[in-house]
């Protein structure tokens, strides 16, 4: 490994030559399909990076998946973005921290689904180049240190009947998950925040809406304000900051954004405006681990609420989140179920939930500290390129 040249701006940790990058776009059955108010998935796609340098390889996970429901990116246009514009923009450069890769990707305008696989590539490889596992690399500005577990919950999609979102919720509690996100959509949402409030009395129950309702909801909202839900995520639409604002003094339970924020600077004009309570930091709809922590900041100055957000990542995306997830400023419980509840099998290291306090251990070896089955990764391949300089 290189140091950086005497004098120069970048003093510190030796620089990594960004030798060679690998691409996969691969698939995985769901164990049971997933089902929100923008389309239901049973096939998981994604693409995954592997970043090489100095003998090390750093991994990274692109959530985009086949359809442009949640985001407008896909795992077909991610593709592109990647192998045209990214990773040849990354491509023989000398890494030293992963705060560089913002500047070096800023070119390419949105993309934030793409940009994070990068980006969590290169914390992963940096932190281990460090000796640091992820979750220590990223809490470094804090004196306390990242967490050894954090606070989990369980995402549910929409089931046929409002009944048998009864039965999933009872297996999800018997399991351990101490919080229950319930996925709502219109004429699926107020009887069944209902009952399941009814059913389960002293539960910690939100919902998401996934952008399905509009300002003319507002009643509908209110007539959940006795439920005493955690909070209710991004009822309105996707790109919407302002109406959020105009929403949110006529109701009482608490307002989460999550499609909404895509940088520090929408979650400043979030704070400002007063549009949330709360906001879901998803690291890859920002871009990134590097700007996540800028959110993660920003809402802990203004007393913003935060928790990480989930796109239903394997076990590479999963070792990703709780990492960030251990911020000392995260205090809400994340969308970070246990990787047995999508894959029966996976492509990394299986993460398990400890019932008793429905936490999951943060992973302490170097980097994101997991094992990839490179077996199972060729198995589920669909596409494969290597680029080079
Ligand atoms: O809105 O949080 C969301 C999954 C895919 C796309 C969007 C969302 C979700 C989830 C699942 O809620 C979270 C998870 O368990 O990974
Ligand atoms: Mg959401």
């Amino acid at each position: 490994m290189r140091l950086a040249a005497p004098g120069s701006a970048r003093m510190g940790q030796p620089l990594m030559n960004i030798e060679q990058i690998d691409l996969y776009a691969i698939s995985q059955r769901l164990v049971t399909p997933f089902k929100t108010s923008f389309g239901t998935q049973q096939e998981r796609s994604c693409l995954i990076v592997a970043l090489h340098s100095e003998g090390l390889t750093g991994w990274g996970e692109c959530v985009a998946t086949n359809d442009p429901g949640y985001s407008y990116e896909t795992a077909v246009t991610a593709w592109h973005i990647l192998s045209d514009f990214l990773i040849p923009a990354m491509m023989g450069k000398d890494l030293q921290e992963p705060t560089q890769l913002r500047d070096w990707l800023r070119h390419v305008r949105g993309h934030p689904l793409a940009k994070a696989a990068l980006d969590q590539a290169a914390w992963d490889i940096t932190a281990q180049r460090d000796g640091l596992s992820l979750a220590h690399k990223l809490a470094a500005p804090y004196p306390e240190g990242p967490k050894a577990r954090v606070e989990v919950g369980v995402s549910i999609g929409i089931q046929p009947t409002i009944q048998e979102t009864m039965t999933v919720i009872t297996q999800h509690l018997e399991e351990g998950y101490g919080r229950i996100k319930l996925k709502i959509k219109p004429g699926h949402d107020l009887a069944l925040a209902r009952l399941a409030r009814q059913t389960f009395p002293d539960a910690r129950i939100m919902l998401d809406a996934n952008s399905a309702y509009t300002l003319n909801d507002t009643p509908l909202f209110q007539a959940m304000d006795d439920l005493q839900l955690l909070m209710i995520e991004q009822p309105l639409a996707y790109e919407d900051i302002y109406q959020h604002s105009k929403l949110r003094p006529h109701i009482h339970t608490p307002l989460c954004l999550d499609e909404s924020i895509h940088s520090a600077a929408d979650t400043q004009l979030a704070i400002d405006i007063r549009a949330c309570d709360i906001i879901n930091i998803k690291p890859s709809r920002v871009g990134g681990w590097t700007e996540a922590r800028e959110i993660h900041d920003l809402c802990q100055a203004a007393g913003i609420r935060t928790w990480v957000g989930g796109m239903l990542e394997t076990g590479i995306g999963r070792a990703a989140q709780l990492a960030l997830a251990a911020l000392p400023g995260i205090t809400l419980p994340g969308d970070i179920s246990a990787t047995a509840r999508y894959y029966a099998q996976d492509i990394a290291t299986h993460f398990f939930l400890n019932p008793a306090d429905s936490t999951i251990d943060v992973p302490t070896g170097p980097g994101l500290g997991i094992v990839v089955d490179k077996k199972r990764l060729t198995a589920v391949s669909q596409q494969k390129a290597t680029f080079t300089p």
